[in-house]
């Protein structure tokens, strides 16, 4: 918040300056100086297929770390062309999935993108992923920018339901 409240003193005096030597360049430079990361991706995980399956999902957390909204546009990725966003609603005792054309990161809060919850679908995946491998997806946002994460690729079968008792 202090560190807020000085980027805001300094870039008054600095555009007054600015207004009375060089407004065009100096409000480049402030620009510059005030875009922060506005969000913050962590836990990125994609999971591996079932022979023969060509759509998987993939979850991460999103934080809003900026004082005001971003929207979640768009998912790319080097696998597929078509991402949706998804999201799981209860309906007549049944799990539904929905598409979200966007996912809202309300300032300051945090979106958890998990099994049963919001999601990133992968579809038309024409090669197996390989636990234990990487991969990445970036996320298009309306006024935030875009974000890179890495995905490490898990298995949805966990080794102890292999065994058999
Ligand atoms: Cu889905």
């Amino acid at each position: 918040m202090k560190q807020f409240f000085i980027l805001v003193i300094l870039s008054s005096v600095m555009a007054l300056v600015g207004s009375l030597i060089a407004p065009r360049l100096m409000a480049q430079v402030i620009d510059e100086k005030l875009q922060p990361a506005s969000l913050m991706i962590s836990g990125a995980y994609i999971r591996t297929m079932p022979p023969g399956q060509k759509v998987t999902a993939a979850f991460l957390t999103v934080s809003n770390m900026e004082e005001s909204d971003c929207q979640i546009l768009s998912a790319t990725s080097p696998l597929t062309k078509r991402i949706e966003f998804h999201q799981h609603q209860h309906v007549d005792g049944l799990m539904r999935m929905r598409q979200m054309k966007s996912v809202l990161i309300a300032a300051g809060e945090t979106v958890v993108f998990k099994p049963g919850a919001f999601h990133i679908m992968f579809f038309n995946m024409d090669n197996p992923l390989m636990d234990g491998d990487k991969t990445e997806v970036t996320l298009q946002t309306d006024e935030c920018g875009d974000y890179s994460a890495e995905l490490d690729v898990r298995s949805l079968v966990k080794p102890k339901m292999m065994d058999h008792h």
